[in-house]
């Protein structure tokens, strides 16, 4: 694919992005042979375009990292994106559905390094030796495919169905708790949707971040310190309606957090 089918391909994307607009899956008639590595690189394409006009990332994101996701998106390897600081969602806060297409959010783990990690062979015991905090998060997911009906080359393209996170406020020493047996819970209303524990993430969430550093490390890049890091969904993810008040509750001192949609 060349660098002009690229650009073309993630200008539609990015289109849809800003218009809250669904489209076709790329792999439906725009480029029905579309690789996992074609994607990245129109992620990439997409991610410097969003640069180019001002905006900054916030953090990189796991996706597809537990068998629930993998499942209900019926694709097989865990992918990243970025999420970027337009994305933010404040906790306690409330969003528009006229702000989406078709919105989904889904507990997950948030980690922040306070060294850099630089891969191959990042493994979750250096993972923990350079984290600072975590805490917990909430991400709002919202592919621009239709029906969230995509390959893994498609959500990779889409930046992973990124549009949207709660950053919880609640950060914590790594040490304090145990991130594999960590329980996790979503409600909405109060009622519960979705239910986990921290190994649903590849066996301990910081398994997901090792995997993203030496994911990176193939385009010779680290995971960098201070940056909020999302470790994939831990649960597979909710919809979302008007009126509804979203709320995460971490077992072991991870605490909650939460947000609201306009009526
Ligand atoms: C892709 C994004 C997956 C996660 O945490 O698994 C993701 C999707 O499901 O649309 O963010
Ligand atoms: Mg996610």
């Amino acid at each position: 694919m060349n660098q002009q089918r690229v650009n073309e391909l993630a200008t539609i994307i990015l289109q849809a992005q800003d218009e809250k607009r669904e489209i076709k899956k790329l792999t439906a008639d725009l480029q029905p042979n579309l690789t996992i590595p074609q994607g990245y690189l129109i992620q990439e394409q997409l991610v410097n375009m969003r640069l180019a006009r001002g905006e900054r990332i916030l953090g990189p994101k796991m996706g597809l990292t537990s068998y629930a996701k993998l499942k209900q998106m019926n694709v097989t390897d865990p992918i990243y994106g970025y999420i970027f600081t337009s994305m933010d969602v404040a906790e306690g806060s409330t969003i528009n559905l006229a702000d989406y297409i078709h919105p989904k959010v889904e507990p997950e783990i948030g980690f922040i390094l306070k060294e850099a990690l630089r891969g191959p062979n990042v493994t979750k015991e250096q993972v923990l030796e350079a984290t600072q905090y975590v805490f917990p998060a909430i991400e709002i997911i919202d592919s621009r495919f239709e029906n969230f009906d995509f390959t893994m080359a498609d959500v990779v393209a889409d930046n992973t169905s990124a549009s949207g996170a709660v950053i919880g406020t609640t950060m914590r020493q790594v040490n304090a708790m145990d991130l594999e047996t960590i329980g996790v819970h979503l409600t909405i209303n109060g009622k519960v949707q979705t239910i986990g524990a921290g190994a649903a993430v590849l066996g301990h969430p910081a398994e997901a971040i090792a995997a993203l550093a030496n994911m990176l490390a193939e385009k010779g890049e680290v995971v960098k310190a201070g940056q909020p890091i999302l470790s994939g969904g831990l649960t597979a993810a909710t919809t979302i309606h008007k009126g509804d008040h979203i709320m995460v509750h971490f077992g072991d001192g991870l605490e909650n957090t939460e947000f609201f949609v306009a009526d």
